[in-house]
Order: structure tokens, then C-alpha cells, then sequence
């Protein structure tokens, strides 16, 4: 349930190993697509899996669920769209919607995974929804040791951009609603999974997915700050971080613009919703990666009112270095409120996509580097890690990633 960045690769995993699978999305041009042995995402060498998946015959995509073994639950856990932005709830009607659509056809001794990032206790939720619709699928049968269902919880953990690598090579956590459940599921994911395959309980398991990316993100605050405090007092972050990092038991990340992506910027406010008065620096790190755009974007500012309509080169567009991926991406606000905010005029240059904004034209890096007054560097793409300083040596130069020195 779900084709998206986490279900079709593993649909498409679990087909080249064998299985018959049936690919199951609400969007109707990923169905096609999919049928036809091509994708609708960008990620390296899924164009190959899935190819081969779908002409073997072993996966084939549809609108509607169908009767099955195991049922896995990939769909999207993103925020409630509320009036009150400063408060960020999770939304997991599609988790709800999805056991919904395969309730009617659930039977005894089927098992249900949900992949999807969620919140403590979203596993325990879809066994109710099944106690509501199929009463007799939760209760015990009291001549058998196995529960009539099995439910667990095996939160996803792949990098986007090494999918498919991490798909088969990280460890899993699995979280049963119960221990029969989460044996259940490692059976299926030791097909395909060379990592070890860890078993807990499934509020376990869902915090330990949260806590993952939270763990990620205070790191990356820790950094952040540390930019800030560095860009005041006068001295180079970068060099900074790489000579205190010499320390047997220091490992400080990287500054940048921010944080993006839909899983750093979105998992920790998971955690905050649970405990809110608790989850303290959890919070705090969300806000301190929150307002490292703003502060780019007013560095910009100071460095623009110095110069009557100047050309404002804007270097990188996605949420990270080498993909073609926006969202939430703190580059593309940036670039944005450098736009909005009528400063001169704004090109930019992201060689990983080739669509058009409305907004600015975006070219090829030696055009952006040569009209440019300011170049602000946003992403680490490869390519602006090959420019020759010596063309930098005219111009004002923010660099946000550490990548020219
Ligand atoms: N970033 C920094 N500094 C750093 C590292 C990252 O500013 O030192 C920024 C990136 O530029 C980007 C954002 O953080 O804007 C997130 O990038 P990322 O590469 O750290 O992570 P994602 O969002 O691509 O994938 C994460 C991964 N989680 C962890 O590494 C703990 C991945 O394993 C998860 O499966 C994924 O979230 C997910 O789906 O939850």
C-alpha cells in the first residue's frame, strides 16, 4: 500500500526475489507507469529494478488492494494542515485510510506491516481499526498459540539517493504488537535483508525510527549554532569543526542552510506532539535548523544593499548534495525570499533539474558565475566543488556548505 520512495522499492525488492506483488497507490499515473516498467520518482537504479520486476511478471501495480498474505503499509505520515503553523500535528489519516481499504479482505493468519514513519502507538491504532471492522481477526483463538493476525511495525530506514543499497544492507528493527507477530515479519524480511534483523515490541520500534532522524537533527542544531556563534565572533566554522572533530570522541556535523527533506525536518515534531514538555531540546533543535534560512537570507540582504541592482547567482536548489529532490528543501526558500525580497536580479543554477521556475531563470554554472555580483552557495553539488577559485576572486561569495574555503 503506497508506491512512493519507501513501497515501490520494496515491492519491486520483494518481486525480483520471488514474490508475487501487487503495488497498490490512490495516484493513477504511478499505477500506469508503473505497469509499463517505469517509474514516476528519481532515485538511482530503481529504473533498473522495477523494469525487471514488472517484466518478470511478479509485480504489477493497481488502484485497488486484493486478497493477500502480507500487506505493507508505505504510505505518507506528514503534519495536519492546521491554521497554527508554530504547532505541528501528525496526520496519519493515510495510515487509518490504508487499513481501512484491506480490512475487507484480511484473513486469518495474514500478516500487516506498517512501514511508515509514525507516532508512539500508530501500530496499536491499526489493530483497533481491525478490531472495529473484523472483530474476529483480534480475538485469540483459545486452541491455538498464534494470534489470528499479525501486526508489527519495520519503520523504514534508507537514505534517499542509496535506496536501494540500504534497502538490503541496514539492520531492521521490526516491533510486533506481540512476539508471533515480529517473528512473523522477520521471516519475510530476512529475504532480502542482509543486516540483522532486531526485535521489539512495536511502540519500540516506532520511537526508535523517530529518535533516529531527532538524533540527526539536534546534531545537525549543534552545528548550526556553532555557524552563527562562528560568523560573529570571526572565525571559519569549517575549520573549526574538522580541527575539533580531531578529538577521539567528537563528531560534529556540518552546517548548511538549514534542513530539508521530508523526514530530519518533519520526524522530531513526532516526538514533540508526544511530550511537549519534555521534549525540550528536541524542539529547540527544530527551531534552530528553522531559522537557519531566515538567516541566510538576511546575510544576503546586508551584502546586497552595498551594491545598486546587483546580479544574485543562487547555487543549488534541492534539499542536499547530487539529487533532484525539493522538498522542503531550505535552498529553494532561500532563493525564494532572495526573489520576493527584490534585492536585483536573481539567477540560479541547479544542474539536477531541468524543469523551468516562474520565479528566475535557472543556467548553466559558468553563465551564473560570470553576471553574478554575489554567488551564494546553497547546495554541495559536485559540480560547484570543481569551480576555479580564481573566478570567485571579483565576486561576494556566501557560502552556506563549506564548499569553496
Ligand atoms: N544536513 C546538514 N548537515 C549534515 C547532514 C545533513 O545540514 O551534516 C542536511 C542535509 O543537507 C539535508 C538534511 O540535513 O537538508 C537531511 O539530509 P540527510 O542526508 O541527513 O537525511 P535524509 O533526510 O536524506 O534521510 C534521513 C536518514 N536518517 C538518518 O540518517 C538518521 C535516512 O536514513 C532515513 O531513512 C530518512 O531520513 C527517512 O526516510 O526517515
Amino acid at each position: 500500500m503506497g508506491l512512493g520512495y519507501i513501497g515501490l522499492p520494496t515491492a519491486s525488492m520483494l518481486a525480483t526475489k520471488g514474490y508475487q506483488v501487487v503495488g497498490v497507490d490512490v495516484n493513477s499515473h504511478a499505477v500506469e507507469t508503473i505497469n509499463q516498467g517505469e517509474i514516476h520518482i528519481v532515485e538511482p537504479d530503481l529504473d533498473l529494478l522495477v523494469k525487471s520486476a514488472v517484466h518478470s511478471g511478479n509485480l504489477t501495480a493497481s488502484l485497488e488492494p486484493c486478497e493477500a498474505d502480507v500487506y505493507i503499509l508505505a504510505v505518507p505520515t506528514p503534519f495536519l494542515n492546521n491554521e497554527d503553523k508554530s504547532i505541528k500535528i501528525p496526520d496519519v489519516s493515510y495510515v487509518d485510510a490504508a487499513t481501512r481499504s484491506i480490512a475487507p479482505y484480511l484473513q486469518e493468519g495474514n500478516l500487516v506491516i506498517l512501514e511508515s514513519t509514525s507516532p508512539v502507538g500508530t501500530t496499536e491504532k491499526i489493530r483497533s481499526i481491525i478490531a472495529e471492522l473484523r472483530p474476529e481477526l483480534v480475538q485469540p483463538n483459545p486452541n491455538s498459540h498464534e494470534p489470528p493476525l499479525y501486526i508489527a511495525h519495520c519503520p523504514e530506514r534508507v537514505l534517499p539517493g542509496h535506496i536501494l543499497r540500504e534497502l538490503v544492507d541496514n539492520d531492521r528493527i521490526i516491533g510486533g504488537i506481540d512476539k508471533a507477530s515480529a517473528q512473523k515479519a522477520r521471516d519475510l524480511y530476512k529475504t532480502f535483508c542482509n543486516g540483522q534483523i532486531l526485535l521489539t515490541d512495536s511502540r519500540t520500534a516506532e520511537l526508535a525510527k523517530l529518535v533516529e532522524n531527532s538524533f540527526r537533527d539536534v546534531n545537525i542544531a549543534f552545528a548550526n549554532e556553532l555557524s552563527l556563534i562562528c560568523d560573529w565572533v570571526g572565525i571559519n566554522v569549517w575549520e573549526l569543526i574538522s580541527l575539533a572533530n580531531r578529538h577521539p570522541r567528537v563528531n560534529i556535523l556540518q552546517p548548511g542552510p538549514g534542513v530539508g527533506g521530508h523526514c530530519i525536518a518533519v520526524d522530531p515534531w513526532f516526538i514533540v506532539d508526544a511530550a511537549p514538555e519534555l521534549a525540550r531540546l528536541i524542539r529547540t533543535a527544530r527551531e534552530v535548523n528553522d531559522f537557519k534560512p531566515q538567516w541566510v537570507v538576511e546575510k544576503v540582504k546586508a551584502r546586497a544593499e552595498r551594491f545598486k541592482n546587483p546580479v544574485i547567482g543562487c547555487l543549488g536548489l534541492s534539499f542536499k548534495a547530487n539529487i533532484d529532490d525539493l522538498r522542503e528543501s531550505p535552498a529553494l526558500e532561500i532563493t525564494r525570499q532572495i526573489h520576493k525580497a527584490s534585492l536585483g536580479k536573481v539567477v540560479v543554477c541547479e544542474p539536477n533539474i531541468s524543469k523551468a521556475f516562474t520565479e528566475f531563470p535557472v543556467q548553466s554554472l559558468n553563465e551564473v558565475i560570470q553576471q553574478s555580483d554575489i554567488l551564494v552557495l546553497l547546495v554541495d553539488h559536485d559540480e560547484f566543488k570543481e569551480v576555479d577559485n580564481a573566478l570567485l576572486k571579483e565576486k561576494v561569495v556566501i557560502d552556506t556548505r563549506g564548499v569553496w574555503g
